[in-house]
């Protein structure tokens, strides 16, 4: 089974890091539009235009299935993308507020995410269904999955950053939902300013589900993975042209991807 998996930049790597784990017997081909990041500051047709682009490319690579691993162009294009590719296994991520709230029931938690992904319908369909549960509080992170990109988190500039957008919840939230795929290689940095809080991302949800449903489908073989996953050879599973081993080691360094 071959997955192509895409983001509008690096922040996908911190999704197909846990399908790899997942869906070890799996062939990944790997995405980073970095050149047209972030999808954010786009309009949303071009958003729904490139994202088709780009699943044209994973479908004539003979993909099998596709996941969109950027919460924004999830919101933006899944529904028109899912139209157009009808028999395409097409699979999104959402902002975790299921485990969040389920984890932290009545506290505060804190929902990072694009400004986009917070304004349309798919979010506040979410909201609206697990609000009720916890204190929850979205912010719009403008220009931090952008800052994100560029790397050198301990910089003055990213600090502030940091420190403008969430700064003034420091000590008052308990748990922290990274609503965008770039947020999980910047724990520690949110910890810095909020101090000890517990961090959900949808990555895990999304590997897992898209594992039942490539299961159900009979794209891959369950006890195969099963295998696979207690060995140390499951990257022998990737092909290289689609991650090679400078991409691996730099998942190493990155800190706060489990
Ligand atoms: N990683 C993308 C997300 O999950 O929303 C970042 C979106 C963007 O490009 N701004």
């Amino acid at each position: 089974c071959r997955i192509g998996v895409f983001d509008s930049g690096l922040g996908g790597i911190s999704v197909l890091r846990k399908a790899i784990t997942r869906i070890p017997s799996a062939d990944f081909l790997f995405f980073g539009d970095s050149a047209f990041a972030p999808y954010g500051s786009k309009p949303c047709a071009w958003v729904k235009k490139r994202s088709c682009e780009i699943i044209e490319a994973f479908i004539e690579a003979q993909v099998d299935a596709v996941i969109i691993a950027c919460n924004t162009a999830t919101s933006v294009a899944i529904n028109y993308a899912r139209a157009t590719y009808p028999s395409l296994p097409l699979f999104g991520i959402e902002p975790a507020l299921k485990p969040a709230v389920e984890t932290l029931r009545g506290k505060r938690i804190l929902v990072m995410a694009t400004p986009v992904t917070l304004k349309l319908d798919r979010y506040h369909a979410l909201s609206k269904k697990w609000a009720h549960l916890a204190q929850i509080t979205p912010v719009a992170c403008e220009g931090l999955a952008d800052r994100i990109e560029q790397g050198n988190f301990e910089a003055s500039d990213f600090k502030a950053l940091l420190q403008h957008l969430i700064g003034a919840y420091a000590g008052k939230i308990d748990g922290v939902v990274l609503g965008c795929t770039h947020y999980p290689f910047i724990k520690k940095q949110i910890r810095d300013v909020l101090g000890d809080v517990v961090f959900f991302d949808g990555s895990l949800g999304t590997a897992n589900y898209v594992h039942t449903r490539l299961v159900q489908k009979g794209l891959i073989d369950d006890t195969l993975d099963m295998f696979a996953a207690g060995t140390s050879v499951c990257n022998s599973h990737i092909t290289p042209r689609a991650y090679r081993a400078q991409g691996i080691q730099g998942l190493h360094d990155m800190q706060g991807v489990q």
